[in-house]
């Protein structure tokens, strides 16, 4: 494999908004660190790459570029704009040029329905790189694999963790077995991802671990990564030096399904972080897990600077709590919030989590859940609920979306709030959106500029002065400035 030449792409996201949440290709990057270990020359182009006019937001987040596509005929009911999100086809083809000709392209992909710039991709890449093998994975590959097989264009289709799967596939197309083979049980065997062809590069991805201890019924976790496998906490706190100290990182965003499970190993972590002094930010876009915040781990996240916290609630509903698989109950999420206002943090440094449009959800539901969020001093987040194959929720979804979700992945989207039943209708969803709204006009915030996808810049006064992003149509995120 020495000497060969990779490409990898990211390819763009079309969808009715997005918005640049510590998005970043983290497993297309591990797959480009693993091979480089072989000796490839790995280059990379990315569709949402955000250098040039989109300035970035404190902590890193940003906007990406955009461009007004015409819908998929399947969504054309639907009555928003559609876009592509990311940088135009003419400076993808110019950068598919501008690298030497690849003996493989690797193209990953994320949410199942936004497939569409995964297509895109590979089209071009087959238009202008014609005869190199085009290879699919990530998570739409690996959710949808037979769409992905039938529909992508790509040679091949791999859907699940990728850096045993590469190895093995390059090795056979080439000829050429792997010199470097990670062990597939330790994840410290694996190389940093190759952050450094990130181009802009004002935050890295992290996880602690893969896979999740629990198996909540709506999440498809365990299909995608297996069973949780731990990193080494020292090792973890070495990698985030190591972006720190080389590459200027000062804000890290973690990807683990369940940062902090186990608590003990959260502790060890944390007090590595503490005894190292990083002066790194910390973002968990993708909540935590209430029932491991104690009143030591919440001050240990206060003061090694953790600026973006959310917490995983969903519901209230103590029935759906223990039928979705029990991680987390009432009881433990007020001990979460007792823990982390202890600490140091405001109602407005904690969102919640809070699913909205699960099979059979009525809105009485959601209204509950989003007031016991308030009473507990938190920022209810709605997450609106996107059907997933392979979870066990599944079925159900399938039953009672009034879309045709199993043969069409576009239907996954969850703008279209795609199961949403009779007890949740669309009024009622803009009904809770609203009573949200009106919750965080009382909180004293003011509105410093609406952006032309619908985003508002928004600052609020109160323990600390904080910049907040107010996607229109998504959760509200929240960026801890520190003092005025
Ligand atoms: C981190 C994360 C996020 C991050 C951002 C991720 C990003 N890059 O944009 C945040 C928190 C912002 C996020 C948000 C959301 N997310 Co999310 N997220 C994840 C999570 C936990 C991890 C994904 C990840 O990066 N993993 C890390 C790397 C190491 O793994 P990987 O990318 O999968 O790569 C490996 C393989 O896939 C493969 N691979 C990858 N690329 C390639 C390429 C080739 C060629 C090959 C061979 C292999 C390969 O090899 C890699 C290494 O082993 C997944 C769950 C999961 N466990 O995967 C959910 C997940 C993808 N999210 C999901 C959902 C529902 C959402 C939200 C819609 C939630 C909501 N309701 O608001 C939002 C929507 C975001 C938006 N509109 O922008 C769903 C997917 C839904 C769908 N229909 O596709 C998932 C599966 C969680 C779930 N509920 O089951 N998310």
């Amino acid at each position: 494999m020495h000497g060969r030449k990779v490409l990898l792409i990211n390819p763009w996201i079309c969808d009715f908004a997005a918005y640049d949440l510590w998005a970043k290709p983290l497993g297309l990057l591990y797959l480009g660190a693993v091979l480089r270990k072989n000796g490839c020359r790995v280059e990379f182009v990315d569709c949402l790459s955000t250098e040039d006019d989109t300035p970035r937001k404190p902590g890193g987040h940003g906007r990406f570029r955009r461009q007004r596509i015409p819908k998929p005929p399947q969504l054309s009911s639907v009555p928003r704009h559609y876009a592509r999100y990311g940088i135009g086809l003419e400076e993808f083809v110019r950068e598919l040029h501008s690298v030497p000709r690849p003996d493989a392209v690797l193209v990953t992909s994320m949410m199942t329905y936004w497939y569409p710039g995964v297509f895109e991709a590979i089209r071009l890449v087959r238009e202008h790189l014609p005869g190199v093998p085009v290879i699919l994975g990530g998570v739409y590959a690996t959710l949808c694999t037979d769409h992905a097989r039938s529909f992508s264009g790509a040679d091949h289709v791999i859907p699940h963790q990728g850096e045993l799967a590469i190895l093995r596939l390059l090795g056979e197309i080439w000829g050429e077995p792997p010199v470097f083979v990670p062990d597939g049980e330790d994840l410290d065997s694996i190389p940093y991802p190759c952050f450094d062809l990130v181009s802009d590069l004002p935050y890295v991805c992290i996880r602690t671990s893969r896979g999740c201890p629990f198996s909540c019924t709506y999440c498809a976790s365990s299909y995608l990564c297996g069973k949780q496998r731990l990193r080494d906490p020292v090792k973890v706190v070495d990698e985030i030096e190591f972006w720190n100290r080389e590459y200027g990182v000062s804000d890290v965003a973690f990807y683990d399904d369940a940062l902090f499970t186990p608590r003990d190993n959260a502790r060890r972590l944390l007090l590595e972080l503490l005894a190292r002094r990083a002066t790194v930010r910390f973002h968990c876009p993708n909540g935590l897990h209430a029932s491991q915040i104690t009143p030591e781990i919440a001050t240990l996240m206060h003061q090694t600077g953790f600026a973006t916290v959310r917490l995983g609630l969903e519901t209230t509903s103590p029935l759906r709590q223990y039928a979705s698989g029990g991680k987390v109950t009432n009881d433990e999420f007020v001990r979460a919030m007792e823990s982390l206002h202890g600490a140091g943090y405001g109602t407005d440094d904690i969102g919640v989590y809070i699913l909205c449009g699960l099979p059979g959800q009525d809105a009485a539901e959601v209204f509950d859940t989003v007031r016991f969020v308030q009473d507990s001093g938190g920022r209810p987040r709605l997450s609106e609920y996107s059907p997933i194959p392979h979870t066990r929720d599944w079925e159900a979804a399938l039953r009672t979306s009034p879309y045709p979700i199993g043969e069409e992945p576009l239907f996954h989207n969850n703008t279209l709030l795609p199961c949403r039943s009779e007890g949740l209708s669309l009024d009622d969803y803009e009904a809770i959106r609203r009573s949200l709204r009106e919750g965080r006009e009382g909180s004293g915030r003011q509105v410093l500029e609406t952006l032309d996808d619908g985003c508002q810049d928004v600052v609020a006064r109160g323990r600390h002065t904080q910049f907040t992003t107010v996607p229109a149509d998504g959760p509200v995120e929240c960026v801890d400035l520190g003092e005025a």
